[in-house]
């Protein structure tokens, strides 16, 4: 076996599929399972949800998966799970992080693990997030659908000429399905900023203006791969906190992962259910 520090992702001579199909192959000898069904990446507040979904199989760390690195974010788990999906005979991949934008490792390393889970077998992924609301109404520990997105981070995953259409890109069968689960679930356009700065009260304020509900510092890049990967794809965020000058309260991310441990059983039933009925 080739070791994981081998597959250097910034390599541009580096294929991504080919990493992701290693990764992918390390996964099915470790979890004893070929494929898998559907990929979930847990963000920020995301979690505890994991227990919910059913029972953990294996557990294996990134740091012994071609091109993953170790979790870069305080409360995140650098591990993948394969779980049993209750009542069925599919198996979840869980991500307990990702990689972000932020980190400087560059696009293809941000959506190493959607396509792993493509090779995998996955034709589902749901990616959470923690983020900023600029709706009041949403208090911290509100999981809000994604409807739509606006990347604002001037990188695509896709490399070369392929146009992809993202029409539809957050697949409206699968946000029927969480609001039968949930019917109380609002939606949203999550925006998605560089970061790793929280964004002044001016540039929350564009966002509002260019039609934005929901502010973060991920997901957009992954739900292109996923797309181009032919994956189906749900997004739900979880507001952890009011956008900045939303509110008069300044952000911390203290607050983000305390909203998380409140609002874990919701999130994870609400997971759980969505998963179970896919
Ligand atoms: I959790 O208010 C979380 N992540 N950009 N803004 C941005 N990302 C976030 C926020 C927020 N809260």
């Amino acid at each position: 076996m080739i070791a994981p520090s081998e597959h250097d992702l910034s390599d541009p001579a580096t294929d991504p599929a080919v990493v992701a199909r290693a990764a992918a192959a390390v996964l099915a000898e470790r979890t004893g399972a070929e494929r898998h069904d559907v990929a979930l990446v847990l963000g920020s507040g995301w979690g505890p949800t994991a227990d919910l979904l059913g029972r953990t199989v294996a557990t294996v760390d990134n740091t012994e998966l071609p091109g993953f690195t170790a979790a870069a974010v305080a409360g995140h788990q650098g591990q993948v799970r394969s779980v049993e999906i209750e009542g069925t005979d599919r198996r979840a991949l869980v991500y307990g992080t990702r990689t972000h934008f932020y980190e400087g490792r560059g696009v293809r390393s941000v959506v190493h693990g959607v396509r792993t889970a493509a090779a995998a077998g996955c034709s589902t992924i749901v990616l959470t997030n923690g983020c900023g609301g600029l709706n009041p109404d949403w208090t911290p520990g509100t999981p809000v659908l994604i409807r739509d997105h606006i990347n604002l981070t001037g990188q695509s995953p896709i490399e070369g000429a392929t146009f992809v259409d993202l029409t539809d890109l957050y697949t409206p069968r699968l946000r029927e399905l969480a609001r039968e689960v949930d019917p109380d679930l609002d939606e949203g356009v999550y925006v998605q900023f560089r970061g790793p700065h929280y964004e002044t009260p001016a540039e929350v304020q564009m966002a509002k203006v260019i039609g934005g509900d929901l502010v973060g510092m991920s997901t957009t890049l992954e739900a292109i791969a996923a797309r181009q990967e032919g994956m189906a794809v749900l997004g739900v965020s979880l507001v952890t906190n009011a956008a900045a000058g939303i509110s008069a309260a300044p952000l911390s991310h203290e607050e983000v992962i305390e909203a998380g441990r409140a609002a874990a059983d919701r999130c994870g039933r609400l997971l759980a259910e969505i998963v179970g009925r896919l």
